[in-house]
């Protein structure tokens, strides 16, 4: 008797056990695998997907050309560590609380991969995530500590720090591909976020496409010798000019010894960035450099402002757009992988950056204002069976939006505060159930490096409206679709005095509906006065 229920209770175990591992993976793998791209500061505008001026990316385009371009995508904070607040926690920085690059991550936040692992989901994530603290919900990670560097770099890992030789971009790669091939659990679906250093400054390419693309000039823009009178006061004393603020040996790799000989009063030593190579690499490094620096050295007396800005942005365009190269061709490697591993057709990549980059527009590197150039951010989608090959899609999408997406991707249901959309109706095509009319940003890094004052504003496809609010009370007013290049403050123009009054009243909705206000400014002006940034 005691034996015969311990054989029927045994044999019920068994059996509930088998059905368990049999079952759930057999579910599991049908959820849709999520490979996640994210670059550090890479312009849509080199992206041949959306311009081919600049640069070739043929391995980023494949991913529109077998999905969806989206040409308004845009970030709520144009700042590195903020954007990915925003895209793991699906909230705006002012909520999340992530609202610079200085603060910690607040790790009770609740992020999507938390709850895709949750669900499921075996998780990894490669490369640059720059919280100061180690991301929570990833069952393995390697990530650069801080910015990383592109030569030799080190890595966090699970197991303790490591340095690994080598370009880091080509790295990231090798990590990825090396987690797939050896701890892949096939059992499950998987999110992987692979986020890449590049093209972030001080912009130092692989040996072989510093060797290409130092030979290279580019169109200049429009707008690059642009003097800031046709806006507000919050533009000019922004420290981000090419000619006034990009340093020639710290970002353009002039060498020190050049540059005292000239007695360039804005050098600056690359210091331990280049100290990072090896000598066989700075042998290889010196091959190409030395002798584009003896060239400006001989030039460099007869030059004016206008000639040097040209040869600044010339050289900033090289070394950028060589980091792009290595980008492009590693995205290249993880697609083809995932082709011969026959992993492609369950897969939704994402291609994006943590936020756009000034390529000499306005005058400017770097970013942090709303303006499109780096309020705008590249987006590109593949999911095969979902997504029509070829779309291009206008509706004003953001960084906001992808927790919701990736959680809707893995039927998994999102937190009720989250603040975004599924952006899985436009992969489909249902536009009609998308109604959004307008989005909202808010930057806070001041007082910090390249002096961009505090604003937040809404953008429509018509108009932008920004307030920059803080040492300063004025307001700006664009017209997107007859000033494109956001040239002309219409704010004070009595001929758009409607305009900026209905725009005001959106602007009050959209920051009731996602919970800004100006007190909560004050918390975090305060914040800063607490330690002691703010004098
Ligand atoms: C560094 C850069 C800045 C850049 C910030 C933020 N200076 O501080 O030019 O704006 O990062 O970039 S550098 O001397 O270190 O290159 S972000 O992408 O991390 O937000
Ligand atoms: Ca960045």
């Amino acid at each position: 008797m005691h034996f015969n229920k311990l054989a029927v209770f045994l044999s019920i175990f068994i059996l509930a056990a088998c059905t368990t591992k049999k079952e759930s993976p057999k579910k599991d793998k049908q959820k849709p695998n999520i490979v996640f791209i994210m670059s550090d500061d890479h312009a849509y505008q080199a992206i041949s997907a959306y311009d081919d001026k600049l640069i070739k990316t043929p391995n980023i385009d494949r991913i529109a050309n077998e999905g969806m371009l989206f040409t308004n995508a845009t970030v709520t904070n144009s700042i590195c560590a903020p954007s990915r607040a925003v895209i793991l926690t699906g909230k705006h920085s002012h909520i999340n609380g992530k609202i610079d690059n200085r603060s910690p991550f607040d790790t009770t936040n609740v992020t999507f991969p938390q709850l895709l692992q949750k669900a499921g989901y075996q998780t990894a994530m490669f490369g640059k995530l720059h919280f100061g603290n180690n991301p929570k919900g990833f069952d393995e990670f390697k990530i650069l500590p801080g910015q990383g560097d592109y030569y030799n770099p080190k890595f966090i890992t699970t197991k303790g720090d490591t340095t690994i030789t080598g370009y880091v971009t080509d790295i990231i790669t090798d990590l990825a591909i090396d987690w797939f091939d050896n701890r892949r659990d096939t059992e499950k679906p998987f999110m992987l976020m692979y986020l890449h250093k590049a093209p972030h400054r001080t912009w130092m390419p692989a040996e072989r496409h510093y060797k290409e693309f130092t030979k290279k000039t580019f169109p200049l823009p429009k707008t690059l010798f642009e003097n800031y009178v046709t806006r507000e006061t919050t533009a000019a004393p922004a420290e981000m000019n090419l000619l006034k603020h990009m340093q020639l040996s710290y970002d353009l790799k002039l060498t020190d010894s050049v540059a005292k000989q000239l007695d360039i009063k804005n050098w600056n030593a690359i210091g331990n960035r280049i100290g990072r190579l090896n000598p066989e690499q700075i042998v290889a490094w010196d091959a190409i450099y030395d002798p584009i620096n003896a060239d400006f050295a001989k030039r460099f007396p007869e030059m004016n402002d206008s000639t040097l800005m040209v040869w600044k942005y010339q050289r900033y365009m090289q070394d950028y757009l060589g980091t792009i190269a290595a980008v492009d061709e590693n995205v290249g490697r993880l697609l083809n992988y995932l082709d011969e591993k026959n992993l492609s057709e369950n897969t939704l990549v994402v291609y994006t950056s943590d936020q756009g980059f000034y390529l000499g527009e306005h005058g400017w590197f770097d970013k942090r204002f709303m303006y499109d150039e780096s309020f705008k951010t590249p987006l590109l989608i593949k999911w095969p069976n979902v997504i029509t090959a070829g779309t291009t899609e206008q509706e004003m999408v953001q960084n906001l939006d992808f927790a919701q997406t990736f959680l809707e991707v893995a039927g998994v249901t999102a937190p009720k505060d989250m603040q975004g959309e599924s952006l899985v109706p436009l992969l489909k095509g249902n536009k009609e159930k998308w109604d959004r009319e307008g989005v909202y940003y808010h930057y806070y890094e001041y007082p910090g490096e390249h002096a961009v004052k505090r604003h937040y504003g809404l953008a429509t496809k018509e108009y932008k409206l920004i307030h920059f609010y803080y040492d300063v009370d004025v307001w700006e007013l664009y017209d997107r679709k007859k000033d494109g290049s956001e040239l002309n403050n219409v704010y004070n123009d009595p001929a758009y005095a409607d305009v900026v009054k209905s725009m005001k009243t959106k602007l009050d909705l959209v920051r009731e509906k996602y919970k800004d206000s100006d007190s909560l400014s004050n918390q975090y002006i305060e914040l800063y006065k607490e330690n002691g940034w703010i004098k």
